[in-house]
C-alpha cells in the first residue's frame, strides 16, 4: 500500500523545490490554508495554480511521495481530485480530505497529522491499517528514509553493558519473532468532553485501535546487550522530525519502567496485520508497549535508551502524559511537580455496531457488539443500559485472544416500546474498577477520560 514509486530525476528535483516552499508556510497546517483560501494555497504551496490536466501530469511524476513531503505527513490526500494539484475539496469538509491508506477517520489536525477513527468502523475484530487512528506529534520520515535494508537500531543508555546497532535483518533473524494483537489508545482519547476543556487534539472515542503487530520481544534486545543493576526505564528515539523543522529538537522520546519493557508483550515490530508496517504508523520498525498510553509505543524507532532514571526526554516532563497526583477541583492549575505520569490505561469500551443514530424495528430485538479493555487489566464483565443507567443487563464478553488484546462482547436488546433510546456500554475489569458513567476525574491534560460509551437508537413501531 505504501510502495514507494519510482523516482525520476524531474521527481527528486520537484521533491527538493517543494520542500522550500513549505517552510514558507511552516506556521500554518494545509488544512487551514486550504480552507481560508484554497486559490492562493495551491499558488503558495506549488507555486502556481494548476490545472486538473497539469495535475495529473505531476501525480503520475512524482506521486504520492512529493506529496507527502509536501504536505510534512504521510500524503494525506483527496478523494475525488477535482481541480488544483492539491484539490480544493481540502477546504471543504473533513469528508473530503482523506489519508492515503485510510478509510472514514476524521482529521483533527494536519500539521501534525492526527485522525480517528469513528466508533462504528472500529467494528472488526482486528483493526485493519486502514482504520488505525494516526497521532503524530512531528513530521515522520518520508519513504526515502525508512528502507528495511538502511535502518539500524541503537541500543545504549548509562545502564547498557554493551551498546550494540542492529540492522532489521539481525533483528528478525536472531531473534524470536511474536505476533499478538496489541491494543494501543492515546492517553488523550476522550479528551473533547472535559470541561473546562484541554488544549490539544479534541479526540473523541476514535483513539484506539488492535491490530496484530509481528516483531521480537525489546526483552531479548535488553538481554542481548545487558542491563546494567541500576536501570530503571527504557525509553526510545524516533526518526520523526520536531514541527519546528529543528534538527536539534525531537518532537517525542518517552519510556517504561524497566519491568514494563521486559513483559512478554512489549515488542519491537516491523509488522502489522501480516504486512510491513505502514510509513504513518512507524515503518520501518516501532516499540509497542501495549495498555499504557500509546505514546510510549514510539514510531520510526531508531534507538533505544537504557536509563539510570527515569526517563527526561520530550513529552516525559512537565504536564506531558502526566495527571495530577491527588485529584484536583476542574480548571486547577498544577504544579508540574505535583504531576505523576500515567501508566496503566483505565477500563474502557466501545460500542461499534449499531452506528449511533440508527433506526430500529421495535418488534426485533437489536444485537448490540463492541470492544473493551482496561489497561495491564483484563476486562471481567460487561454492562447495558437502555434507560440512562437505571438498570444495567450483562453482555456477553468473550476473553481476549492474548493478553493485551481488546475483548468482544454482544448483547440482545429489546425495546420495551417505541421512542428515543441511548445504548450505554460500561466495562468492569479484573479489580472490580468500572468505567463512570459521567466523567472521570478532571485533569489539566484532558487525559484518560473512560466515561461510558453511548449511542443513539431510534426505535420505530
Ligand atoms: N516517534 C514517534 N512515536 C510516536 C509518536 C510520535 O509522534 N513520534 N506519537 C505517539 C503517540 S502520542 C501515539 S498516541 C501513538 C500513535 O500511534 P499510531 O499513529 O500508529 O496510531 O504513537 C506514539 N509514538
Ligand atoms: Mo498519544
Amino acid at each position: 500500500m505504501f510502495k514507494q514509486e519510482t523516482m525520476t530525476q524531474k521527481a527528486l528535483n520537484r521533491l527538493k523545490s517543494l520542500s522550500k516552499t513549505k517552510s514558507k508556510n511552516n506556521s500554518i497546517g494545509i488544512h487551514k490554508l486550504y480552507a481560508d483560501d484554497p486559490i492562493s494555497a495551491d499558488k503558495k504551496t506549488w507555486g502556481r495554480v494548476s490545472s486538473p490536466s497539469t495535475r495529473r501530469g505531476f501525480l503520475k511524476n512524482s506521486g504520492l511521495l512529493a506529496m507527502t513531503t509536501a504536505l510534512g505527513s504521510s500524503i494525506p490526500f483527496a478523494k475525488n481530485m477535482p481541480a488544483g494539484l492539491i484539490p480544493a475539496a481540502f477546504s471543504q469538509t473533513n469528508d473530503a480530505f482523506e489519508i492515503y491508506g485510510k478509510e472514514g477517520l476524521k482529521i483533527l489536525n494536519d500539521r501534525p497529522l492526527n485522525a480517528e477513527t469513528p466508533a462504528h468502523l472500529l467494528d472488526d475484530a482486528v483493526t485493519p491499517s486502514s482504520r488505525l487512528f494516526v497521532r503524530n506529534n512531528g513530521i515522520p520520515p518520508s519513504m526515502l528514509e525508512v528502507s528495511q535494508d538502511d535502518w539500524v537500531l541503537k541500543v545504549e543508555g548509562e545502564s547498557c553493558e554493551n551498546p550494540k546497532t542492529y540492522k532489521i535483518s539481525e533483528l528478525k533473524n536472531r531473534f524470536k519473532s511474536h505476533t499478538l494483537q496489541l491494543q494501543i489508545e492515546c492517553g488523550g482519547n476522550g479528551r473533547s468532553e472535559f470541561y473546562p476543556p484541554a488544549k490539544g487534539n479534541q479526540w473523541s472515542t476514535g483513539a484506539v485501535g488492535c491490530p496484530e503487530w509481528s516483531g521480537i520481544r525489546i526483552r531479548d534486545i535488553l538481554e542481548d546487550v545487558g542491563i546494567k543493576n541500576d536501570a530503571v526505564y527504557v525509553a526510545y528515539e524516533g526518526k520523526d522530525r520536531h514541527l519546528s523543522g529543528d534538527p536539534n529538537k525531537r518532537s517525542i522520546s518517552r519510556g517504561v519502567p524497566i519491568w514494563k519493557a521486559m513483559e512478554d508483550e512489549s515488542l519491537i515490530a516491523w509488522g502489522m496485520n501480516g504486512e510491513d508496517l505502514p510509513l504513518i504508523h512507524g515503518a520501518p520498525l516501532r516499540m509497542i508497549c501495549p495498555g499504557w498510553p500509546a505514546s510510549v509505543s514510539g514510531k520510526w524507532l531508531s534507538k533505544i535508551l537504557i536509563r539510570d532514571q527515569i526517563h527526561d526526554g520530550e513529552k516525559m516532563t512537565g504536564q506531558s502524559y502526566r495527571v495530577p497526583c491527588e485529584p484536583v477541583a476542574p480548571g486547577t492549575k498544577v504544579a508540574d511537580e505535583d504531576m505523576c505520569i500515567i501508566e496503566s490505561m483505565p477500563v474502557k469500551s466501545l460500542i461499534t455496531f449499531p452506528r449511533s443514530g440508527v433506526n430500529h424495528e421495535l418488534k426485533r430485538p437489536l444485537r448490540i457488539r463492541g470492544h473493551a479493555w482496561a489497561g495491564d487489566l483484563s476486562v471481567k464483565k460487561l454492562f447495558l443500559s437502555i434507560d440512562f443507567g437505571s438498570t444495567w443487563q450483562e453482555a456477553l464478553l468473550g476473553d481476549p485472544i492474548n493478553r493485551f488484546a481488546w475483548q468482544h462482547w454482544s448483547h440482545d436488546v429489546i425495546f420495551p416500546s417505541q421512542g428515543y433510546y441511548e445504548v450505554w456500554a460500561r466495562a468492569e475489569d479484573s479489580n472490580g474498577g468500572s468505567q463512570p458513567v459521567v466523567l472521570p476525574q478532571w485533569n489539566p491534560r484532558g487525559y484518560l477520560n473512560n466515561a461510558c460509551h453511548r449511542i443513539a437508537v431510534q426505535v420505530k413501531a
